[in-house]
This record gives structure tokens, C-alpha cells and sequence, in this order.
């Protein structure tokens, strides 16, 4: 029974996580002293399509998040039961004839417990296993009416809850993060009109066609059958094999070999709806268009050799990064554009728009921004929320139809299929996070696990007992866009999907020199471990066709001579519009230069000096960074003068790769402390060779020599991504530090 202590206790611990809707002592790692908001004033229901709130955090007070509120269950102050409800009197023994006698059958406290425990576990999604979510909303700028009547879109201010989650594509539920691998990117709008579902990507292309094909692709890029190895990875031989032999594939191969495969943070990623849909306004109208997300933050990726590292040290590296800067209320931000064109422009055009293989270059229909997507509350429960929630592309709201693209088609079918075995029967709807806003309301009834109590002797339609209920929207309900069809029934592609290399190379064509060594880089890596040479030679043989240059530098890696082209299935295909694209390369979406958010570490040990650390500490945290104090061993620093302070983390449990960059403090004793350590030299040094930022104030510039990171680089230009500070003038090198920061990376000193 609840006694009236721990009621208080409650109430207060609610009161308390109202007024702090993120978490003040991780706010406070990323800088924000200031940042606790005042409790939440206005609430935002999708009844008040305008409604704004005065700060970000606020928003959390939404429809989708009161909506959850009947199902969340919370524990504290309660008594423990059975799923019965029954109070439990002794948690910890069996029931036994005797202490040391036989557990009893009779013990049905012990046999639920078990049972339930036995039952746990539900069969993984099938692609797109690993993932993490959060809540947010959907903000829209301006009304979109002239285009489209779905329901986030009416009007300016206009707020829609949403859920977004992240994931990689092959790996299993428990793989690493850092896999290269494509993201997918899916966003539930729980819209006043029903549930609307973006299930992207973040490339905008995709291996294949049709989904006819889609099975073999995912059997050839999961762990080999027999053995059921490598896991999280395609360098391997069935996937190449398929690739190799579906040149359809080339594009977004070229994709995924880029930076885009190994993002820093999935706050970092852009967001593709892929297909081609439609918009269908009021009147009935309909433009085709293609769906963009573009992070704040910028575009930024890892480096493969950092990648792979932060495997092994934080397996769970994209997720915590997401879960920690929405604990902190640092809420990434995405601005949606729209690419909207007309069916005239799309039969001009000299690739196909239902073709899931080509973009549409930015240069031929820009990207017009219509609203943006805040991600401000984690969920309460990883497997009530982001293992349940099921995405489809099926679900439409009014106002958003599809195209003809055959890859859409299959997979209007496959999600909705695959819940049922995931979640366990056709109900899959009635699981909270899958809910609308507005309960649906029809005749499908029963199915296991139901929670509904449909009222009433009336499950059919058309009906007179019930009143003619639930009756037809007509017009204001779902109608398909009307749109003629001719054409006689038979499998086969349109000529255009045949042209497998044109844009492949117009995105090779678009990148930075960096940019492309990365790609060559990403082929060599992944052809490098198959072990039939055979494939090797067929996949570099298809790189022909995209590239002379990029085929002849993967060759190189490989220790094999530039094969002869790959026959091409489209010997002549029309000339492209463009043959370069500025928006295709990662560098095109630098975001603001600031470093907000950015994780940096300060190497310390007794002896550094204590103002140094302060100064840079306080300087990093005013600019929104993350500070780490890494030390040799936890507990207390003793500086060369001053107060003790703790160190955050030791060489051990935090290496480099975790890290954008890195401070070096002033101190004689210090340095000689840091200078007897490999991890330190390996800290820097691997710091250096991922293109990171590096700081040394005063005597720590030793530490840099010793372990051989260069100021200068190959060119003889300084390194902009090294900072020398001298003693006495630490303010103005973090500054210079911060900035330096604000690149990210510092790909320059690859080039020697
Ligand atoms: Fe898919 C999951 C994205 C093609 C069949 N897909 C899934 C998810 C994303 C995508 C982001 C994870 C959703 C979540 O977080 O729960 N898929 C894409 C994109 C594609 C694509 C952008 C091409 C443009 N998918 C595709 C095809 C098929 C599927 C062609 C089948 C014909 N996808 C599925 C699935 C999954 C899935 C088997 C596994 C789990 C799930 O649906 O809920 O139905």
C-alpha cells in the first residue's frame, strides 16, 4: 500500500522532472549551466494547430506524449505484485517442502516470473535490427496548401509529434554502431489526420530497382548462411558477388563506400525519402516530390580506421551520443525540404523519377525548405518504444500518395507483413507507440492480443443497426489519386532504368579529392577481404564505368591490373543534364563552424598546471563543447598548484577515438608524467592521424614531438588543425583551438 511519505516522495520527484525536462547534470557536460527551462506553460495539442511554445523543451508537452501517458507505468512508491496484481511477500526464495527439500509446482509466483522471463525476446527486425529513437515534433513553416492538404502542412507554427528512428541496415540487434553500412532514417508524424510514415535512408538512392529483387540483396549482405559470419559488415564475398552482377547497384554502392557510410553522430546525417510520391492538394491536384532532411549540425562522417576502433571501445558510440545531447536538452534539428515537380518536368528528365537508382539533382529541382523536426525527449523504455514502433510505408495521411516506382510497391506490402510475425498478430496498431492521436475507428475486430472493447453488436458495414457508424469520409477521407494507367500486364524495366553508370559518376564526379580517396579507400578495404578473386576483378571491372581513375586506384589497392570495362546493359544512354553537383558532397553541409556538442578531451596527471586546465576547460564548456578530464588513474589530480579536481575518465576506458579533439595542458611536472605513458603517445598520435584538433599549451608541446604529430604538413603549410599555444598565452590558443574545432576534421594532413 501506498503510505503518505512516499506519495509526497512521488509527487515531488514528478514536480521535479516537470520543471527539468532534460537532464541538468548531463546538461551541464555539454556546457549548458544555464539551460534548465522553466516548468512548461502552454501545453501543445494537435487541436491547436498553431500552437508554439516559448523554448524547445516545452514541446515535449505533446499530443503523442500525453496520448502515451495512459500506458506509461511507474513504479516508485508501489508494492511488488504479481502480473495478477497480487502483492509478492518474498522475492527472493522459491517455495519449498523444506529448506533443503524440492522446489514446489505449486509456486506460481516463481513459475509466472520464469515464464514471463522465458518469453521476453521477440524476433528481430529483419533488416534494420539495430536502432535508436527518440520523440520530437514536426514544425511547419509556411502552409503548403497549394500542394498538398496533409495535415503537418496547413499552416504556419503548425506542430506535429513525431517519433524518429535511427538505425544501420545489416547488422543485428546488438551490433556496433560504427558499421559501414547505410542509416536508416524513419519518422512517424502522428499527424490529426492518422499516422503518416517517412521511411527513408540517409543516401538518397538505393541498391535496386524492384522489390522483387529485395530478398537476395539482403540474403547476399547478411552473414553467410553456413557459417554466419561477418556480422554488421558487406566486405564480404556473397555481397559483392550480387553486387557485381547487378550493376543496378553501382550508384548507391558509391554511396555507401563514401564518408556517408561511417557518420560521426546520427545528428549528422541527412534524411532521403528516396522514392518519388505525390502531393495531392485540396483541390485534388497532384506534383510528384521527393522528401529531404538536412541536419543543423551539419553533415560529418568518421574515418574508417576510427570507425572500426570505436567499435571495439563503444560499441554503442551512435547511440549514446544521440541519448546523451537529448538528456543534456542539446535537441539535434533537422530542416524538411521538398523537391516538388511536375509530371511534365519528370518525362523530360533524362533518368527515370520512378527509378529508386537515380536523384534528382538539386540543380534541376531545388530543395525548398518547409518546416523542421526537433528530437526533444527520449523514450522511457528502449522495447516498448523503439523495438515496437512499426514503421510502413503504407502509412499515408490525405494529401501524400505514391508513385509507380516498383521498389515502393513491395514494400507497401513488406512492412506491415513482417510485424505481424515481429510483434505477434495483425493488433501490432494498438501497441502505444504504433497508436494515432485519433483511435481508428472500423470493423476489423479480434486478433491476438486485442485491446480494444469494441462496443455494440455491429461489425460490419453497410449497417443499419449501428446507425450507419463508422460511416465513410468520402472526399474528406483517403483518396487515391486518380491517375490513368495503360499499358498491357508484363514483368520488365523501362528502358531509362537500364543507364546504371551515369549518375554514379556524377556523384564520384561532385567530390572533394578527400572525398574520393575515401571512396577508393572504402572499394579497396571491402574488395580486399573477399576471398574469390574472381568477384574482386568483376566489381573493379563495373568501376570502369563510372571511373578510369577510381577503377585504376582500387586495382592499385588490390595488387590486380585495371580489368577491361563491364559490358554495359544501356550502351547509349541520354546525356545527363549535369555532370557535377556541388550538394552531392559531404562538404557542402559544413553546418554553423560552432562546436556545440563536440566531445574534447584534456589529458591531465599530477603536475599539469591547474590554470591551464581550468581556462581551456571553461572556455570549450562556454562554446557548448563536452569536456573530459582523462587522467592516468580515476580520483583526484593534484596540479602543480592550486585546488585538486577529478579526472572524468582514464586513458584506459577513454581512448582517442572518442574524442574530436584534443587538449594538452601547460605544467613541466605534468608532461613528464604524461610524456612515460604509450597511451598518451598513442592518444596523440592517433588523435593526429584521424585528422582530429590538437591543442598543446606551454611544455606540452614536447609531447606532441615525441610522438611524432607534425605541426606542419606535407605541403609545408601549417597545420590548421594544430595548436601550439605558448605559456602565458593559453586564452588566446583555445580560441584559436575552438575555432580550429569548428572544422570538424583536418582531412589536409592525409595528404602526407
Ligand atoms: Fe526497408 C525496415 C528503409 C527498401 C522491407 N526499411 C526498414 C527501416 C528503414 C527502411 C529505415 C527500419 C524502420 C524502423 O526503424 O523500424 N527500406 C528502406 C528504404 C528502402 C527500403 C529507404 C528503399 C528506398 N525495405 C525496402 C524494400 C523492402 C523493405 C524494397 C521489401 C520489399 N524494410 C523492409 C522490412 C523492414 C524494413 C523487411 C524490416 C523491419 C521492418 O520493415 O519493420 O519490411
Amino acid at each position: 500500500a501506498k503510505s503518505p511519505p512516499q506519495a509526497e516522495q512521488r509527487a515531488a520527484a514528478q514536480a521535479l522532472a516537470a520543471a527539468m525536462p532534460h537532464n541538468a547534470n548531463k546538461a551541464l557536460d555539454f556546457g549548458r549551466e544555464n539551460a534548465v527551462t522553466p516548468p512548461p506553460g502552454a501545453t501543445v495539442s494537435s487541436d491547436s494547430p498553431t500552437a508554439s511554445a516559448s523554448t524547445l523543451s516545452e514541446v515535449n508537452v505533446s499530443a503523442k506524449s500525453s496520448h502515451l501517458d495512459g500506458a506509461r507505468s511507474d513504479a516508485s512508491g508501489q508494492v511488488l505484485t504479481t502480473n495478477q496484481g497480487v502483492a509478492i511477500g518474498d522475492n527472493q526464495n522459491s517455495l519449498k517442502a523444506g529448506l533443503r527439500g524440492p522446489t514446489l509446482l505449486e509456486d506460481f509466483i516463481l513459475r509466472e516470473k520464469i515464464t514471463h522471463f522465458d518469453h521476453e525476446r521477440i524476433p528481430e527486425r529483419i533488416v534494420h535490427a539495430r536502432g535508436s529513437a527518440a520523440h520530437g515534433f514536426f514544425e511547419a513553416y509556411e502552409p503548403m496548401t497549394a500542394f498538398t492538404r496533409a495535415a503537418p502542412f496547413q499552416a504556419a507554427g503548425k506542430i506535429t509529434p513525431v517519433f524518429t528512428r535511427f538505425s544501420t541496415v545489416a547488422g543485428e540487434r546488438g551490433s556496433t554502431d560504427t558499421a559501414r553500412d547505410i542509416r536508416g532514417f524513419a519518422v512517424k508524424f502522428y499527424t490529426d489526420e492518422g499516422n503518416w510514415d517517412l521511411v527513408g535512408n540517409n543516401i538518397p538512392v538505393f541498391f535496386i530497382q524492384d522489390a522483387m529483387k529485395f530478398p537476395d540483396l539482403v540474403h547476399a549482405v547478411k552473414p553467410e548462411p553456413h557459417h554466419g559470419m561477418p556480422q554488421a559488415a558487406s566486405a564480404h564475398d556473397t555481397f559483392w558477388d550480387f553486387a557485381s552482377l547487378s550493376p543496378e547497384t553501382t550508384h548507391t554502392l558509391m554511396w555507401v563506400m563514401s564518408d556517408r557510410g561511417i557518420p560521426r553522430s546520427l545528428r549528422m546525417i541527412q534524411g532521403f525519402g528516396v522514392h518519388t510520391y505525390r502531393l495531392v492538394n485540396a483541390a485534388g491536384e497532384s506534383h510528384f516530390v521527393k522528401f529531404h532532411w538536412t541536419p543543423k549540425l551539419g553533415t560529418h562522417s568518421l574515418v574508417w580506421d576510427e570507425a572500426v576502433k570505436i567499435s571495439g571501445a563503444d560499441s554503442d558510440f551512435h547511440r549514446r551520443d544521440l541519448w546523451e545531447a537529448i538528456e543534456a536538452g542539446e535537441y539535434p534539428e533537422w530542416e524538411l525540404g521538398l523537391q516538388i515537380f511536375t509530371e511534365a518536368q519528370a518525362e523530360a528528365f533524362s533518368f527515370d523519377v520512378l527509378d529508386a537508382t537515380k536523384l534528382i539533382p538539386e540543380e534541376l529541382v531545388p530543395v525548398t525548405p518547409v518546416g523542421r523536426m526537433v528530437l526533444n525527449r527520449n523514450p522511457d523504455n528502449f522495447f516498448a518504444e523503439t523495438e515496437q514502433v512499426a514503421f510502413c510505408t503504407a502509412h499515408v495521411v490525405p494529401g501524400i500518395d505514391f508513385s509507380n516506382d516498383p521498389l515502393l510497391a513491395g514494400r507497401m506490402h513488406s512492412y506491415i507483413d513482417t510485424q505481424i510475425t515481429r510483434l505477434g498478430g495483425a493488433n501490432f496498431h494498438e501497441i502505444p507507440i504504433n497508436a494515432p492521436i485519433k483511435p481508428p475507428q472500423n470493423n476489423q475486430r479480434d486478433g491476438l492480443h486485442r485491446q480494444a472493447i469494441p462496443r455494440g453488436r455491429v461489425a460490419y458495414e453497410p449497417n443499419s443497426l449501428g446507425g450507419g457508424c463508422p460511416f465513410q469520409a468520402g472526399a474528406a477521407g483517403f483518396v487515391s489519386f486518380p491517375q490513368p494507367l495503360e499499358g498491357d500486364k508484363l514483368r520488365g524495366k523501362p528502358e531509362k532504368f537500364a543507364d546504371h553508370y551515369t549518375q554514379a559518376t556524377l556523384f564520384y564526379e561532385s567530390q572533394t579529392a578527400i572525398e574520393k580517396a575515401h571512396i577508393a579507400g572504402g572499394f579497396r578495404f571491402e574488395l580486399s577481404k573477399l576471398t574469390v578473386p574472381a568477384i574482386r576483378e568483376r566489381m573493379v571491372s563495373s568501376l570502369v564505368n563510372v571511373s578510369e581513375e577510381l577503377a585504376a586506384t582500387v586495382a592499385a589497392g588490390l595488387g590486380i591490373a585495371v580489368p577491361k570495362a563491364m559490358p554495359k546493359a544501356l550502351a547509349h544512354p541520354t546525356a545527363p543534364e549535369v555532370t557535377t553537383s556541388a550538394a552531392l558532397s559531404l562538404m557542402a553541409l559544413p553546418g554553423d563552424g560552432g562546436i556545440r556538442s563536440r566531445s574534447v578531451a584534456i589529458l591531465v596527471a599530477d603536475g599539469v598546471d591547474g590554470k591551464s586546465v581550468a581556462t581551456a576547460q571553461a572556455a570549450l564548456r562556454a562554446a557548448g563543447a563536452q569536456v573530459h578530464l582523462i587522467a592516468p588513474r580515476l580520483g583526484p589530480v593534484n596540479p602543480a598548484s592550486g585546488e585538486p579536481f577529478d579526472a572524468t575518465g582514464t586513458l584506459e576506458n577513454s581512448p582517442p577515438v572518442l574524442f574530436d579533439g584534443v587538449v594538452l595542458p601547460d605544467g613541466a611536472a605534468g608532461v613528464k608524467a604524461l610524456a612515460a605513458l604509450i597511451e598518451v603517445m598513442d592518444f596523440i598520435s592517433n588523435q593526429h592521424r584521424h585528422g582530429k584538433t590538437l591543442l598543446a599549451l606551454g611544455a606540452s608541446k614536447a609531447l606532441i614531438e615525441q610522438a611524432g604529430a607534425s605541426p606542419t604538413l606535407a605541403s609545408g603549410e601549417a597545420d590548421p588543425g594544430m595548436v601550439i599555444g605558448a605559456a602565458a598565452k593559453t586564452a588566446p590558443a583555445v580560441a584559436d583551438f575552438i575555432t580550429a574545432l569548428g572544422r570538424h576534421r583536418h582531412p589536409e594532413r592525409e595528404a602526407g
